[in-house]
C-alpha cells in the first residue's frame, strides 16, 4: 500500500458538534459526484454530533452561484421568529413570504402580517459547507469560474464571521473529481473529500462561537 504526506491529519480533539447548525449549500452541476460530496459531508457531521434538525441543506444551480447563496443564507439564519422557511431557505430573502402580503378578501387593503410558524430553528448558522464541483472544458470558462468562487467564498466568510467551508472541487477531468469524491474506478476509489469539509466544519464552527 502506498502511503502520502498529502491529506487531512486527524484533531487530537474530539469536537462535539451536538449544538452547532451547519447549512450545505450545493451546485447541481456533475451531480453524481455532488450527491457523493454532500453525503460525506453529512455523514461526518452526524458521526460529530450534528443533530439532522440542525443540517440545512440548499441547492443553487452552478458553482458561480454559491458565494451569493451562501451569503443569503448566513443572512437569512440571522432573521428572527416570523420569516417564513422560504425566507430561510433564499426563496425570498429580505422581503416577506408573499402569503402574507395578500390582500383581505373585502377590503382590498393588505392583511396585518402574522408570524408564521417557521419549521426550522432561526439560530444563525455556525458554519456553511459550499459544495461544487468544476471541471475543466475547452474554454476559460473553468479559469474565471474557478477564481472568482474562490475569491468570493473567502470573502463571504471574512465579511460575515461565519465560516464558509470551501468545498469545490477544481479538476482538470472527470476521473480527478471522481476520485476526489470516492469514486473512481478500479482499485482506487479515491477519498471522499466531503467528509473533510463535514469534519471542517464543526471544528470551524465549534471554534467561531468562542472566539465571538
Ligand atoms: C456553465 C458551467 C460550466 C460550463 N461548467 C460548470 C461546472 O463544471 N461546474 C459548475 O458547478 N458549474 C458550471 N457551469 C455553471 C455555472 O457555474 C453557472 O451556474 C452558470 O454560468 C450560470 O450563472
Amino acid at each position: 500500500m502506498s502511503t502520502t504526506i498529502k491529506g487531512l491529519s486527524k484533531s487530537d480533539v474530539q469536537y462535539d458538534g451536538s449544538s452547532l447548525r451547519v447549512a450545505i449549500v450545493h451546485a447541481r452541476w456533475n451531480k453524481a459526484v455532488i450527491d457523493a460530496l454532500v453525503a460525506g459531508a453529512v455523514a461526518k457531521l452526524k458521526e460529530q454530533g450534528v443533530k439532522d434538525s440542525n443540517i440545512v441543506i440548499q441547492s443553487v444551480p452552478g458553482s458561480f452561484e454559491l458565494p451569493l447563496a451562501c451569503s443569503k443564507v448566513i443572512a437569512g439564519s440571522h432573521v428572527q421568529a416570523g420569516s417564513s422557511a422560504a425566507d430561510l431557505l433564499g426563496l425570498n430573502f429580505g422581503m416577506s413570504s408573499p402569503s402574507l402580503n395578500k390582500p383581505s378578501s373585502r377590503s382590498g387593503t393588505p392583511a396585518p402580517q402574522q408570524p408564521t410558524t417557521v419549521s426550522m430553528p432561526s439560530q444563525p448558522f455556525d458554519a456553511v459547507i459550499a459544495i461544487g464541483v468544476l471541471i475543466k472544458g475547452s474554454t476559460m470558462h473553468f479559469e474565471y469560474i474557478c477564481d472568482s468562487v474562490s475569491h468570493a467564498l473567502m470573502r463571504v466568510q471574512l465579511d460575515t464571521g461565519v465560516p464558509v467551508i470551501f468545498g469545490v472541487l477544481t479538476a482538470l477531468n472527470d476521473d480527478q473529481a471522481l476520485e476526489r469524491a470516492g469514486l473512481g474506478a478500479g482499485a482506487n476509489k479515491g477519498h471522499n473529500h466531503g467528509e473533510d469539509w463535514g469534519l471542517a466544519a464543526v471544528e470551524m464552527g465549534y471554534h467561531s462561537r468562542r472566539w465571538a
